[in-house]
């Protein structure tokens, strides 16, 4: 399988599940902004949506969307328990947070603090956004080690990849004591460090989250 990837972007959310996942993959780094693949060629003829993560399986299908690809990814690896059987309610409460994750954190949260002719008011919408979700966020972890309860499950990487970003757009975590001591545990996964040294970015600042 080959994993096409962005440093630090929602990429190293799949990326970190491979490597829980213990499967053989390569990583390819892309540009996301210029497209251009790191070993060469225009990613839009890989993903003409042009933004990752894709997934090219050994057939060559192409899988997108980071919530299906590790969902994918964990039920090729089905001993290392990353999500719950299909078919469960444990199961979809799973797809509940990769949704709530990539739709209230990623696109209608963090993604607008990124935009630079976004006016600062229009910012604020997002960010009071986010004050409302990450105080969700902290009352659960405040009574689980894990978003689906006492195990871990692909949906911890996720947040912890989503929530990395609060440094890059000076969205303050601190109130949040339970959420980051959740991204201290996660962070010291070895999955997670080995997904991270892949991308360059360890060290990441610890105490600044
Ligand atoms: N819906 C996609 C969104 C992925 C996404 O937003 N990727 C960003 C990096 S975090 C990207 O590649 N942006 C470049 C672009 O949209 O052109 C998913 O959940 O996987």
């Amino acid at each position: 399988m080959k994993l096409f990837y962005a440093a630090g972007s929602s990429s190293l959310f799949p990326h970190i599940v491979l490597y829980e996942a213990e499967l053989p993959f390569t990583a390819v780094k892309v540009d996301e902004h210029s497209k251009q693949i790191e070993v060469g060629g225009d990613y839009r003829a890989v993903n003409p949506l042009g933004y990752v993560p894709a997934l090219i399986l050994e057939d060559g299908t192409l899988l997108t969307e980071g919530a299906a690809i590790v969902q994918y990814i964990s039920d090729l690896a089905p001993q290392k328990k990353l999500a719950p059987v299909n078919g469960t309610i444990e199961r979809a409460q799973l797809q509940a947070w990769l949704n709530f994750f990539s739709s209230e954190l990623h696109k209608g949260g963090f993604s607008p603090l990124f935009y630079a002719g976004m006016p600062e008011q229009a910012k604020d919408i997002f960010r009071s956004r986010l004050l409302r979700r990450f105080a969700h966020l902290d009352a659960h972890l405040s009574r689980n080690d894990y978003l689906m309860g006492a195990d871990y499950s692909v949906a911890d990487a996720h947040l912890f990849v989503i929530s990395n970003w609060a440094s890059w757009v000076n969205f303050d975590l601190s109130p949040y004591t339970h959420v980051i001591r959740f991204r201290d545990r996660i962070r010291a996964r070895p999955a997670v460090q080995s997904a991270m040294k892949a991308e360059g970015l360890v060290p990441w600042p610890k105490s600044q989250p």
